[in-house]
C-alpha cells in the first residue's frame, strides 16, 4: 500500500499523480461512464472501485467478470473509460475483453500488477499497483493495491467533477492512514486463528455485505473457496429476504460485513433475522456486534475506503481455515496463478 501511495498524492488535494494515466483534465470531465473488467479478486476489487467512482466522482460505474463481457458482444461507447484489472496481466479472458474492446475501437486502461505483462502492454495507458510479486497464486495483498490504486483514480476523476476540495483532502488523509491500520488488523492473527478453527468444520459458509460491504463479501467468499475447498456463497445482505433466509440454521454459519456507516442499523436488523433463525454468525465490524457470536473489529476509515480494510482479515480467516483442514495453500487445487484459456 505504502508503495501505491509512495509519491502519488500530496497535501494539496490538486495533485493526484497516477503513473501512466496520462489522463488530462478535459478528457476525464469528457468520460460519462466508467466499466471495469476483470476475473476473480481482480473483479472484486473493481467492484469496490466503480462505487468509489460513482461515490466520489459521480460518474456512473460498474465492474463485470470480463469473462462474461467478451462473450456477450457489448456495446462498446466512445465516452466510457474502460478498464482492465489483472493481477498477471496474462488472465486471458481479461486480455481477449481487452482485444475486443480495441477492436470495436474503444480505448483500454490497465489497472495491473505486473510490469510488461501481456495486458499492460495490450492497454492503452494504466496505473501499475506495486503490490510486488504474489508468491502464493491467490490473489491477496494484490487485492488491496487495486482497491487503492482504485481510490486514486475515483480522486482522479471526482477532480474534474463534483468532488469537493474538503472531501478530496478527508480522503487523502484515510489513504494515509491504511498502512497503519492494516498492521492493527494483522496484530489479530491469533484470534482470527482461534475463529478459523471454530469454524473449519462447516460444510458451507454464507458471506453477506450490503453496498460497499457487498464486494468484500464476495471477496472474501471466494477466498475461502480457493485455499479451504468450502462451499461459501455471498448475498447481498438486502437481498436475504429475497430467499436465501430459507437456508438459514446453525450449521450454516454467516460471515456478515457490518461497517459503522449509514447502513449500520440496516446490516443489524439482518444480523436480527439471522438470529431468528438460530444462525450462528462472526461479524467484520468497527465495534463490537451484539447480535453475532463474534466480531473481529476492524479500526474505522472514511466510509468510502472501509472495503479496503474489512476483508483483511477474512483473507486471514481463509488462510487459517485451509490451515487447520491441511490444504496446499500457496498451490490449491485446480487453480493456476493465470488463467489461459
Ligand atoms: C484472476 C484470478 C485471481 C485468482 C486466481 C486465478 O487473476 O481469478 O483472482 O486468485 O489467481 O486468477 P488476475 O487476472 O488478477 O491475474
Amino acid at each position: 500500500v505504502d508503495r501505491v501511495l509512495r509519491g502519488r498524492i500530496d497535501d494539496r488535494f490538486s495533485t493526484v499523480h497516477l503513473g501512466g494515466l496520462n489522463l488530462d483534465a478535459r478528457e476525464a470531465r469528457q468520460i460519462r461512464r466508467v466499466k471495469i473488467l476483470g476475473c476473480g479478486t481482480s473483479y472484486h476489487a473493481g467492484m469496490i472501485g466503480a462505487q468509489m467512482i460513482e461515490e466520489l466522482a459521480r460518474i456512473p460505474a460498474d465492474a463485470e467478470p470480463a469473462s462474461e463481457f467478451r462473450y456477450r458482444n457489448a456495446v462498446v461507447d466512445p465516452d466510457t473509460l474502460y478498464v482492465a484489472v489483472s493481477q498477471s496481466g496474462e488472465t486471458y479472458d481479461v486480455l481477449a475483453a481487452v482485444q475486443e474492446l480495441k477492436r470495436k475501437g474503444a480505448k483500454v486502461f490497465g489497472v495491473v500488477n505486473v510490469v510488461g505483462s501481456a495486458i499492460a502492454r495490450e492497454a492503452d495507458a494504466g496505473i501499475y499497483v506495486h503490490a510486488g510479486p504474489e508468491v502464493c497464486v491467490v490473489s491477496t495483498k494484490c487485492f488491496t493495491n487495486m482497491t487503492v490504486a482504485f481510490a486514486l483514480l475515483a480522486l482522479h476523476l471526482g477532480r474534474t467533477r463534483d468532488l469537493s476540495v474538503r472531501d478530496g483532502k478527508r480522503i487523502i488523509e484515510g489513504l494515509r492512514k491504511l498502512p497503519e491500520q492494516i498492521t492493527e488488523i494483522l496484530k489479530q492473527e491469533e484470534k482470527i486463528k482461534e475463529l478459523a478453527e471454530l469454524y473449519a468444520d462447516a460444510r458451507s459458509m454464507l458471506f453477506i455485505g450490503r453496498v460497499r460491504g457487498y464486494p468484500v463479501a464476495r471477496e472474501a467468499s471466494l477466498k475461502l473457496k480457493e485455499v479451504s475447498y468450502i462451499h461459501a456463497e455471498a448475498y447481498p445482505a438486502s437481498e436475504l429476504k429475497h430467499g436465501p433466509l430459507a437456508l438459514i440454521e446453525p450449521a450454516l454459519p454467516t460471515v456478515a460485513i457490518v461497517p459503522d456507516d449509514d447502513l449500520l442499523e440496516k446490516n443489524r436488523a439482518a444480523l436480527e433475522e439471522i438470529k431468528a433463525r438460530s444462525g450462528k454468525i462472526l461479524a467484520v465490524a468497527h465495534q463490537h456486534q451484539d447480535k453475532a457470536d463474534q466480531t473481529i473489529v476492524v479500526p474505522k476509515n472514511e466510509d468510502e475506503l472501509d472495503p479496503i480494510l474489512m476483508g483483511i482479515p477474512l483473507q486471514l480467516l481463509a488462510y487459517h481455515t485451509a490451515k487447520a483442514l491441511g490444504r496446499d495453500i500457496d498451490k490449491p487445487r485446480n487453480l493456476a496463478k493465470s488463467v489461459t484459456v
